[in-house]
C-alpha cells in the first residue's frame, strides 16, 4: 500500500513538473544506450529499445532506433531502424543491447552487441537505414562473446579506425578501412586487451564495490583537441559515469574521475555519448525516471556541458530540464513530420509503406510539444495528413498546453487508420518564437493517426 502510495505521489510530482521538462528526450519508447552521431548538420541518436513489457525481470530488448535533431530539443522518430531479425544467422530473440554508428565514405556502419553472441555490424547508405548484414556471422571473433559488449567506434585523423568494447574488461582491433574487417596481425588474432589497472581506470570502487579499477561497461570512445578519451559506466552496480585519456588511441590510459555520479532516478546501469554540435558540448546519458524507477525500462536524456579550458570535462548534473536553449528554431512553413517531438504524453508512434513513420495511438488530452517555433510574421492556416476511421480534432495552441488557442482542425473519417488524407484550418496569427502545443480531443481511444503538420 505505502509503495503504491509513494509510486502515485512519486508520477504526480513528476508531472507537475513536466512543463519545465526536456529529459528525457524521448516518451513514446523506452530509449536506452544513447549514441549520438553528427553527420551533415543534424545530430543521429542510436539508442538501444527496452520494450514496455518486460520479460522474466531481465533487459528485454529487440530492436534498435533512431532519432534525429537539428537543434537539440525537438526530436524526429526514426523508428527502429535495424533488429535482431536483420541477422538471417541468429537464434536469439532478445539481447539487442548498446550500439553506435559512424560514417565512412557515405556508409553508415552501426555496430551493435548482441547479448551473448558478440559484437556484429550492419551496414545503410542513409543514417536511418536500412541497415543491413554484409558478413553474415558476427564481427568480432573471441573466446569470450559473453563479454563482446557496448561497441564504440571512432575514426582517426590519419584514417585508421578503432572499435573498443567490453564488460568488465577493454578490447579494441584495428578496424580495415572497410569497417567490416580488421588487422588480425595485432594482439590475439587482431583483438587487443586493455591494461586493467587503477592508474589506468580508477580505484574509488570497483566493479561492484570491490577493490580494482573503477571500468565496467558502455565506453565511448573519441578525440578532442588531440587527446583520446574513454568515457564509460564504472564501478557497477548501480553504476556511475567516469572517464580516462590519454594521447594515444592504444593507451595507456590515465583516469580523470567521474563525469556523472550516482543519482536515485538513475538506473542501476548508465550509459554515456558525447558529441560536439554547432559550437556547443552535449552529454547524453540513460534515466529510470518515465518508467517511475524501473531499471529495465530506461530513457536517454541529454545536457549541455563545457570542457574545462584544460580539456578535463566537468561533474555533469542530471537534470529534468536537460537542453534549455535550442541551437535553431524550427521552420513550420516547412512540412513537419509530427513525429518532431520535444515532448509528448501518451502517443506511441508506427510506421507504414505509404507515410513512413507516424503518431499513433492519440488519445483525449494527449499532446506533443514542439520547441522554439518560428511564427515568423504569423501563420493563417494549419494543415495536416491524418488518418482515421473515427474524428477527433487538433487545438494548436502556443507556450503552454493550456495556452493562447490559435486554431482547432477538425479530423473525421478519411475512409480509414491507414488512409492518409491532408486536412487544413484558418488560424489566428502569432508573430515570433514560440513553443507550439498540438493538444488532441475526442471522445474515443486511438483517434487518429497523424504524419505531419505545416503552417501556411
Ligand atoms: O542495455 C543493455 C546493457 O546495459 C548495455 O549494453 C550496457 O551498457 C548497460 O546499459
Amino acid at each position: 500500500m505505502k509503495t503504491k502510495f509513494s509510486l502515485v505521489l512519486f508520477i504526480a510530482l513528476f508531472l507537475a513538473t513536466v512543463g519545465y521538462a526536456q529529459n528525457p528526450i524521448i516518451q513514446t519508447y523506452y530509449t536506452a544506450d544513447p549514441a549520438p552521431m553528427v553527420y551533415d548538420g543534424t545530430v543521429y541518436l542510436y539508442t538501444s529499445h527496452d520494450e514496455d513489457s518486460t520479460v522474466n525481470n531481465f533487459f528485454t530488448m529487440y530492436d534498435w532506433r533512431c532519432y534525429s535533431s537539428t537543434d537539440m530539443v525537438n526530436w524526429t522518430d526514426h523508428g527502429a531502424v535495424a533488429s535482431l531479425k536483420s541477422f538471417a544467422w541468429l537464434d536469439k530473440t532478445n539481447g539487442a543491447w548498446a550500439p553506435q554508428c559512424i560514417e565512412r565514405n557515405g556508409k553508415f556502419y552501426l555496430y551493435v552487441p548482441i547479448h551473448g553472441e558478440g559484437v556484429s555490424v550492419l551496414v545503410a547508405d542513409s543514417p536511418t537505414g536500412p541497415f543491413t548484414d554484409p558478413l553474415g556471422k558476427r564481427l568480432i571473433e573471441t573466446d569470450h562473446i559473453w563479454q563482446d559488449i557496448d561497441p564504440t567506434v571512432y575514426v582517426d585523423d590519419d584514417g585508421q579506425a578503432y572499435l573498443y568494447w567490453g564488460n568488465p574488461k577493454l578490447w579494441y582491433v584495428k578496424l580495415n578501412e572497410d569497417m567490416i574487417s580488421y588487422d588480425h596481425s595485432i594482439g590475439q588474432n587482431g583483438v587487443v586487451s586493455t591494461e586493467m589497472n587503477t592508474e589506468a581506470f580508477g580505484s574509488h570502487n570497483g566493479r561492484d564495490g570491490k577493490p580494482g579499477p573503477s571500468y565496467t561497461e558502455g565506453p565511448w570512445f573519441y578525440k578532442r583537441n588531440n587527446l583520446y578519451y574513454m568515457v564509460y559506466a564504472a564501478a557497477g552496480i548501480p553504476e556511475y559515469i567516469a572517464y580516462s585519456t590519454s594521447i594515444s588511441p592504444e593507451g595507456p590510459w590515465s583516469y580523470k574521475g567521474f563525469v556523472m555520479e550516482r543519482a536515485p532516478h538513475l538506473a542501476f546501469t548508465n550509459h554515456s555519448g558525447i558529441i560536439d554540435f554547432k559550437g556547443n558540448s552535449y552529454f547524453f546519458y540513460h534515466s529510470q525516471e518515465l518508467s517511475g524507477g524501473e531499471g529495465f525500462k530506461r530513457s536517454t536524456c541529454v545536457e549541455q556541458f563545457e570542457y574545462n579550458p584544460n580539456g578535463t570535462i566537468p561533474v555533469i548534473k542530471p537534470t529534468k530540464e536537460g537542453v534549455t536553449t535550442s541551437v535553431e528554431n524550427l521552420n513550420p512553413f516547412k512540412r513537419v513530420e509530427a513525429e518532431t517531438i520535444a515532448w509528448s504524453e501518451g502517443l506511441k508512434t508506427k510506421s507504414d509503406e505509404k507515410v513512413g513513420v507516424y503518431v499513433s495511438n492519440i488519445d483525449n488530452n494527449d499532446f506533443i510539444k514542439i520547441r522554439s517555433v518560428d511564427l515568423g510574421k504569423g501563420a493563417k492556416k494549419f494543415a495536416a495528413n491524418v488518418a482515421t476511421a473515427k474524428s477527433g480534432s487538433i487545438e494548436i495552441r502556443i507556450d503552454e498546453k493550456d495556452g493562447e488557442l490559435l486554431g482547432v482542425l477538425s479530423v473525421t473519417g478519411t475512409g480509414g487508420e491507414q488512409n492518409w488524407k491532408t486536412l487544413s484550418t484558418k488560424i489566428k496569427e502569432a508573430k515570433g518564437v514560440h513553443d507550439v502545443y498540438l493538444v488532441f480531443k475526442g471522445e474515443d481511444k486511438d483517434l487518429f493517426n497523424f504524419d505531419w503538420w505545416q503552417l501556411k
